[in-house]
């Protein structure tokens, strides 16, 4: 029965589908966040908690938790985890000294089983900082390739000008609807 009225919500397109943004501190989740909804910059500081909005795309609703990313709060993400569909993890391209410490993250989340069924999309935010990190060696410092129970997609982008942000959004959108 739940499955059902699952399926027919999905038909109707009224079906929200669960997406936690995490990352680092200063990654730029919470100027992701408001430039999916209003397509604008806002002022950020960091966040303590989380925000969560709900974002359309034609007619998917994606409800999206952006979760604070300072060390303190990166024991709480998991409290975030349950009936999770999509994980964007968010990188600052050109913080290269913290990526290793991203890369513990991601493990450790991929691991966790509230996660299990999750697609994760990987947004390489801060393309446009001179010297940043290419998506490609994001990549190999991440071992993508290794990750083969997860879907996964790696994006590059700017949350400042927006650019890379909708073919990100594209990517889920297309999980949803081969689901
Ligand atoms: N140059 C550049 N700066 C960016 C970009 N995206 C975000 N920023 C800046 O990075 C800083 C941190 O952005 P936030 O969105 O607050 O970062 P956050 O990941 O939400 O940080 P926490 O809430 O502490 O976890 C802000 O000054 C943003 O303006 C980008 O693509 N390029
Ligand atoms: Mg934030």
């Amino acid at each position: 029965m739940g499955q059902l009225v699952a399926k027919l919500m999905g038909v109707f397109g009224s079906r929200e589908h669960k997406v936690i943004i995490v990352g680092l501190d200063n990654a730029g989740k919470t100027t992701i966040l408001y430039q999916f909804l209003t397509r604008e910059v806002v002022h950020t500081s960091p966040t303590i908690g989380s925000n969560v909005e709900e974002v359309v795309l034609r007619k998917t609703h994606f409800l999206m938790w952006d979760i604070g990313g300072q060390e303190t709060l990166r024991s709480a993400w998991n409290s975030y985890y349950c009936n999770t569909e999509f994980v964007i993890l968010v990188i600052d391209s050109s913080d290269r000294e913290r990526l290793q410490v991203t890369r513990e993250e991601l493990y450790k989340m991929l691991a966790h089983e509230d996660l299990q069924r999750a697609a994760v999309l990987i947004l390489a935010n801060k393309q446009d900082v001179k010297d940043s990190m290419t998506t490609s060696e994001i990549s190999q410092v991440l071992t993508l390739g290794s990750i083969k129970d997860h879907p996964w997609h790696i994006q590059g982008c700017c949350a400042l000008t927006g650019e890379g942000l909708p073919a990100g959004l594209a990517w889920l959108q297309s999980r949803v609807a081969a689901s």
